[in-house]
């Protein structure tokens, strides 16, 4: 194995335990909570080992520098000096938090390998001439607050702060509260101050399999968002209520799921639902209400609308069948992301990689509206994510960092 191998091995080691089901495999890194904090810490020990002075952005994001960090100012920003404080850096990172039960490399991987690309840069004598700066995003996955993406939507000012500080987890804690402050809101300061993002991330698919490479730039990231389906019917006795006298939830609920999969194929589209909350949950109780989240994608804006519609209309016909009501609602939309042609093509031809689009959302989706953005996919043998079956080679992984080192050498250091 490889020395780099080696030492991703060492330094992945160090982190693999923090949140790991014994029984599952899978992790429990919620944002904010214990796991996640203690990665938090960890992140901010590694980077005090590099020298690498960590800010925040009052939002829950963290930025660790290596070069000239930006000083004072309300996030991190510093619209007092106004100083060219970090201009031009060069951003990368991903994040720490993710899915119940979700694989070890979805996130950590672009923050490990953003530490170790910076390593191998130091050995090899380069110096940036802008900074160069590894990011930890609060709540990519919206897994505890519901909202995906929110640290990099709050930098962005893609979410207002006063929802985000609203948002609750189902203890109802809010964010807010989990965070310690309300969280500051858009920084346009420290924002301005980033040249371009670069987000290293595991491949959620196969195709780097297929295509035998163990890296790819991303191209495109899929429009896709979060629709809450809440149904409401009569509670009542399994027992005693006749079918023909029932309104029921779970029957409009299941047909919905039944009409979301179909029209999804039909659209060669994507169509989840993978959370559902029942009242009152009981197996000889006749439910109140079902709420269940429809997770919709497609390659493109007109199919997403067009398949989100159809689900929603099919969904109502049913409840007007079954005496139930319903109610949808849009918790969180993420438009195309069409990554940076100019940049994409040119670390293509810097990596020899091919360049793939992606379901998957990512805050690189977020920045690449207000920054040139690029991803980096790295080999998953199973293809599989959000599952503990999720994998990545110790020799993919190093190849992964080889390949950012040379990306934000190209991009920072001349
Ligand atoms: O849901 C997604 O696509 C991402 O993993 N947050
Ligand atoms: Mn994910
Ligand atoms: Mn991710």
């Amino acid at each position: 194995m490889s020395g780099l191998a080696v030492r991703f091995r060492e330094l992945w080691d160090e982190i693999a335990p923090i949140g790991r089901d014994a029984h599952s495999g899978g992790y429990l890194r919620y944002a904010l909570t214990a796991p996640e904090l203690r990665l938090r810490e960890w992140f901010r020990a590694q980077a005090d080992l590099r020298g690498m002075p960590v800010s925040g952005d009052g939002n829950g994001n963290l930025f660790a520098w290596w070069g000239e960090p930006p000083t004072g100012g309300p996030n991190t920003g510093d619209p007092d000096t106004g100083g060219p404080a970090g201009a031009g850096a060069v951003l990368t990172g991903s994040h720490f938090d993710s899915v119940p039960h979700g694989g070890a490399y979805d996130g950590p991987l672009g923050i490990v390998s953003a530490l170790l690309a910076v390593d191998e840069l130091r050995a090899a004598g380069v110096t940036p001439v802008r900074p160069v700066v590894v990011a930890a995003f609060v709540e990519e996955e919206g897994a505890r607050f519901g909202v995906p993406c929110l640290g990099s939507r709050l930098l962005t000012g893609e979410i207002d702060a006063d929802r985000a500080a609203g948002l609750r987890d189902a203890a109802g804690v809010s964010f807010a509260e989990a965070l310690g402050h309300r969280p500051a809101g858009a920084d346009p300061a420290l924002l301005g101050r980033f040249a371009a993002f670069v987000e290293l991330h595991v491949e959620q698919g196969r195709a780097l399999v297929d295509a035998d490479a163990p890296v790819a730039v991303a191209s495109a990231i899929w429009p896709h968002g979060r629709w809450r389906f809440e149904l409401r019917g009569e509670g009542n006795h399994a027992g005693t209520t006749r079918m023909a006298d029932r309104r029921d939830p779970m029957l409009t609920f299941a047909f919905t799921v039944l009409a979301a999969n179909k029209e999804a194929r039909l659209r060669d589209a994507h169509a989840t639902v993978g959370r559902v909350a029942v009242e009152p949950n009981a197996t000889n109780a006749i439910p109140s209400t079902v709420t269940g989240w429809l997770d919709a994608r497609a390659a493109a804006p007109e199919t997403l609308d067009g398949l989100v519609e159809a689900v929603r209309a099919k969904a109502a016909e049913r409840a007007r069948r079954d005496g139930t009501e319903l109610t949808v609602t849009r918790e969180s939309a993420t438009p195309l992301v069409t990554f940076d042609g100019g940049l994409a093509d040119r670390l293509a031809g810097l990596l020899a990689a091919p360049v793939l689009p992606t379901g998957a959302g990512h805050d690189a989706g977020v920045l690449a509206a207000h920054l040139p953005t690029a991803m980096l996919f790295v080999r998953n043998p199973t293809g599989v994510s959000h599952s503990p079956a999720e994998s990545a080679t110790d020799a993919d992984c190093a190849a992964g960092v080889v390949a950012l080192a040379r990306v934000l050498e190209e991009l920072a250091c001349h």
